[in-house]
């Protein structure tokens, strides 16, 4: 069986969680401590970051690769044929790591110049992703490795107080983003991609992080 080394709250491995799940591929989680990688761990991961997934002997790295592989070694893929789709979805699925890391440093921002700054490259990138949102999924009707890249990031916004409402986005944006929240949340396969407590633990970990958000919400 795959075991997929995690650190419980990180929105990569989520991914990679999310498309194990709808293949309905089995696989053991170990979890780490990325303040306090173990060595064995900075042995067999070349760039030191979670998701790594082991295949066997094999180890391999980087949550959209890990994503392929899983689509390909199963039945009924995610990703589309025609190859210039499959290279537009791939592109979207780059921006949604953009996303993702926009997330995060907006979130964690200790001041409001930096939390400023974040938050417009946030608004940007994330409306250029939902601009190419059909819904209810990325795609239209059919779920996509697109979907499964996107949603940790878009989870984690509508936990972070009061982030979500602040961002600056269009009617029809903003649309398109409750939708996509609204399509995906309740799925099987990203209910269990993350861990129990999920919620209370990463309103926890942001508050620890002592960020200007959270600071002008008290
Ligand atoms: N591009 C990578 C990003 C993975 C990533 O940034 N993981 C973070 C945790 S969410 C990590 O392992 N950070 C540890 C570090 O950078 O030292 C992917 O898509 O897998």
């Amino acid at each position: 069986m795959n075991t997929i080394i995690s650190f419980g709250l990180c929105p990569f491995v989520q991914r990679s969680l999310i498309t194990m799940n709808h293949k309905k591929v089995p696989y053991k989680v170990k979890y780490i401590d990325l303040e306090n990688k173990p060595d064995w761990f900075l042995k067999i991961s070349p760039l030191g970051k979670v998701p790594v997934l082991q295949v066997g002997d094999e180890v391999l790295f980087e949550s959209a690769v890990i994503n392929e592989y899983i689509d390909e070694v199963t039945s009924g893929t995610l990703h589309p044929t025609d190859p210039l789709q499959k290279a537009f979805e791939r592109a979207y699925i780059e921006l949604s790591s953009a996303v993702t890391m926009n997330y995060f440093q907006t979130a964690i921002s200790k001041d409001e110049d930096s939390y400023k700054a974040n938050k417009e490259a946030l608004e940007k990138n994330l409306t250029s992703l939902l601009d190419k949102f059909k819904g209810p999924y990325f795609r239209g009707e059919e779920f996509s490795l697109v979907d499964t890249s996107a949603v940790p990031a878009l989870q984690r916004l509508a936990l972070s107080g009061n982030l979500l409402e602040e961002l600056n986005l269009s009617d029809a944006i903003n649309k398109k983003l409750n939708q996509w929240l609204e399509s995906t949340l309740p799925l099987e396969s990203v209910q269990k991609s993350v861990p129990e407590n999920f919620e209370e633990d990463f309103r926890e970990y942001l508050i620890k992080k002592e960020s200007y958000i959270q600071l002008k919400e008290k």
